[in-house]
């Protein structure tokens, strides 16, 4: 066989391999809440598919570990902790739209973060604490706490102005771009061929290949994480002001909710990228930085975030660090 045959051979079978994995890995968007009509399987009644470093699962552990709920947990790595499992066809059997975190109840997948949080609270048993207030008008409030901390499924950018999570993503490119020094290229490329959204890999191997200084200097780049520090500032100087005029040490007074889960993983992300300390230096925010020293002593942080540290993050957290004192940003 002439080397020219052993080429076509080899890229034939290449092709093949790519098409079957494709067909494999169909990714679709996934409504939120309980889906009744998938059966996964499962070895406990509830189990938490969720990431260490993704906000939305420190949400979700969190939520968890307040209501004292017994799950068993699968982690599942982002590209950030070492690769894309979560467009594996493994996975995207569990969620078709490739994204952490997803709960099980009986086999039955709950999708989106503050979702989980309810229906968490619904199956938590009756001696589980009250994290959605009974009373109506607190109830609303918490639902609009919820509302402005979330990050979309659909547009993660998508109104900063209005929404505190919505700058979250913007404010955790540095992170991104430390995490990623940690992974082979190789890895990330993956992306390329499998993810639907190509400008995820586009983002990773860049910022793989260039470097934190590059990156952030690219016009598109520097423009979102600009607004996003903006708004950002805005949204924690208000923040500061509600939590200022509280009755009680959480925002809905002396109630404990969903809504301090929510805060309490805006404010970690914010702390770990080094923004908060920035923003501190700016303008006042004592009252999140005390708020945020009462989430820390709760059990559940230890259970949820603590013990849940991941080496990469750990690593990329502290040169982000260094990153920011030796070029005073
Ligand atoms: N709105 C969704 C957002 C979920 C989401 O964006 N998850 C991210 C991690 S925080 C993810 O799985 N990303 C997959 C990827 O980057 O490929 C929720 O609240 O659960």
């Amino acid at each position: 066989m002439s080397f020219q045959m052993i080429g076509l051979a080899i890229a034939a079978i290449l092709l093949v391999w790519f098409i079957v994995e494709k067909l494999r890995r169909k990714t679709h968007p996934m409504s939120g809440g309980i889906h009744n009509d998938i059966n996964l399987p499962h070895t406990q009644e509830l189990e938490l598919y969720s990431n260490s470093f993704s906000h939305c699962s420190r949400k979700a552990r969190l939520v968890m570990a307040e209501l004292g709920i017994n799950y068993k947990h699968h982690h599942v790595d982002l590209i950030e902790t070492g690769w894309y499992q979560t467009i594996s066809s493994a996975y995207l059997k569990v969620n078709p739209a490739g994204l952490v975190p997803v709960f099980l109840h009986n086999g039955h997948p709950i999708y989106e973060s503050d979702d989980i949080l309810k229906y968490a609270q619904e199956v938590a048993g009756p001696d589980a604490p009250d994290l959605v207030p009974d009373d109506k008008e607190l109830e609303t409030k918490m639902h609009e706490w919820l509302s402005y901390l979330s990050i979309s499924s659909d547009d993660p950018l998508a109104q900063m102005g209005e929404k505190a999570g919505a700058c979250i993503p913007g404010l955790t490119v540095p992170l991104f771009v430390t995490t990623i020094q940690y992974i082979p290229l190789r890895k990330i490329l993956v992306g390329f061929l499998f993810h639907s959204d190509k400008k995820r890999p586009a983002f990773f191997s860049a910022s793989k290949l260039l470097g934190h200084k590059k990156i952030l200097s690219i016009p598109f780049v520097k423009n979102m994480t600009q607004i996003s520090q903006r708004e950002m500032k805005r949204h924690l100087t208000d923040i500061n002001g509600s939590l200022k005029d509280l009755s009680g040490p959480w925002v809905l007074g002396d109630h404990f909710s969903l809504a301090d889960i929510s805060l309490g993983c805006l404010i970690l992300r914010m702390d770990e990228t080094g923004w908060l300390e920035k923003f501190h230096s700016e303008t006042d925010l004592s009252e999140v930085l005390n708020y945020y020293k009462r989430l820390q002593t709760r059990p559940s942080w230890q259970d949820a975030v603590t013990n849940h540290a991941h080496p990469i993050v750990e690593k990329a957290t502290q040169d982000l660090k260094q990153i920011r004192a030796a070029e005073k940003w």
